[in-house]
């Protein structure tokens, strides 16, 4: 079944029906498995078998630097899951605030409030930033923020109402676990109740960042302040529970180790068997520009590549890998869909997390920017909206199926 859904303002142009995951697999034609690590031998034969990982597997990939090897593993894994297709989506960020009471290491973007640089919308400015910078038509707004002290807890629900009620097809995928952990501090509620009340609000899902890396020894250093682990995994958890899918992140590329890269993906993939709540994994690429770790050296290719390879053979149970082209480049990105990435996200119109952290990629991409890129990768663009179905364009409606 198909909705109309007509969403302002239009410039939307027509794009050819698209293809299915079985039509795009039926091409393709198999090569054989090659390595001289023998470490990746019994992995492939797992791989192959479609049998779950171990801890050891995981750190053997971490360890072996047969990038040709492990992006062959994971590129299988990705086209029996989906074929040649690789996802984007027309999304729009918005940052409501820079205002942050935790000062974590690892970010350039909060600021204390009153000092400069510091910002923080009305909610007037929210719902007009939310109508402004882009000429096609969104089909979801990313929604993160600083910790602001001063907020009333009320800002929030009122902000995602009033959203609704100007973009009423566009998907609301706000708050991070973080956040919710905080809204819940402000408002005298559990995590739970907050979640309820931004649901009935109408927030539709969540994104997946504050996650960073689970172990507490990297988080006292990186994000002292942020809840723990266990707690992310914990809002998580009750966000599922109360009806709403969220992505998981992982911020890799500073201090931590393979043990702890390895410790993070399992926690979720051992979450995800319990809620199936998860829909995304982005593995985020830091960032040192600007922060206190700025001492760090940036991520290589490599490391980028074998993260999403990484994460796509250990995460069975998640269906999709997203390489988000504002933290890798979007070139990175383009090879990423041949290393087990199937999604590069959207068009973002206004990135300020990284940007601030000093990543020199655009802060957004037009849609013929995305399908270019896929289409040059050899890939079948598809755009879907935040729930992955498929989004069909013509001059002016968006049609979502259902
Ligand atoms: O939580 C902050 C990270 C995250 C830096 O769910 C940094 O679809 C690198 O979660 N260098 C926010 N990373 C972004 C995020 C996200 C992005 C795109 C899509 C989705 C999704 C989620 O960015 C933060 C933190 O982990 N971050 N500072 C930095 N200096």
């Amino acid at each position: 079944m198909s909705q109309r859904c007509v969403i302002s303002p239009p410039g939307c142009d027509i794009i050819e029906p698209m293809a299915t995951v079985e039509q795009t697999l039926a091409s393709k034609t198999r090569h054989s498995f090659q390595t001289d690590d023998a470490r990746l031998k019994p992995i492939a034969e797992k791989v192959m078998a479609q049998e779950r990982l171990s801890e050891d597997d995981a750190l053997a990939l971490y360890r072996s630097g047969d990038i040709l090897a492990i992006g062959w593993l994971a590129n299988h894994v990705r086209e029996r899951m989906h074929g040649d297709i690789a996802y984007f989506n027309v999304n729009r960020h918005i940052n409501y605030t820079n205002v942050c009471v935790a000062a974590c290491r690892l970010c350039a973007f909060g600021r204390k409030k009153d000092t400069p640089g510091a910002y923080t919308m009305a909610l007037e400015e929210v719902w007009n930033t939310a109508g402004e910078g882009y000429t096609e038509a969104v089909t979801e707004f990313h929604i993160v923020g600083g910790l602001h002290a001063d907020l009333p807890f009320q800002y929030y629900p009122d902000m995602i109402a009033g959203l609704k009620q100007r973009f009423p097809q566009v998907h609301l995928k706000g708050f991070t676990m973080v956040e919710i952990s905080f809204f819940a501090k402000i408002g005298k509620m559990t995590p739970r109740e907050v979640l309820v009340k931004l649901k009935e609000a109408g927030l539709d899902s969540m994104p997946g960042g504050g996650a960073e890396i689970f172990s507490d020894r990297v988080r006292h250093i990186i994000c002292d302040h942020k809840i723990d682990g266990d707690d992310w995994l914990e809002i998580a958890r009750t966000a599922h529970e109360v009806g709403l899918k969220s992505n998981a992140t992982m911020l890799y590329g500073h201090i931590e180790s393979d043990e702890d890269r390895v410790d993070h993906l399992l926690k979720l993939r051992a979450l995800q068997d319990d809620t199936k709540g998860f829909q995304t994994f982005i593995p985020l690429a830091f960032h040192p520009d600007n922060t206190p770790l700025q001492h760090l050296p940036k991520t290589t290719g490599m490391l980028d590549l074998k993260q999403i390879a990484v994460a796509r053979l250990v995460l069975d149970n998640f269906p999709h890998i997203k390489s988000y082209w504002q933290m890798v480049t979007p070139k990175m990105a383009q090879i990423t869909l041949r290393f087990g990435a199937d999604d590069i996200d959207g068009t973002v119109v206004e990135e300020k997390i990284y940007h601030d952290a000093g990543a020199t990629t655009p802060q957004g991409l037009n849609r013929q920017d995305l399908i270019r890129l896929i289409t040059e990768a050899g890939r079948v663009p598809f755009e879907r909206d935040t729930m992955y179905r498929p989004v069909t364009r013509t001059e002016t409606t968006v049609t979502v199926a259902v």
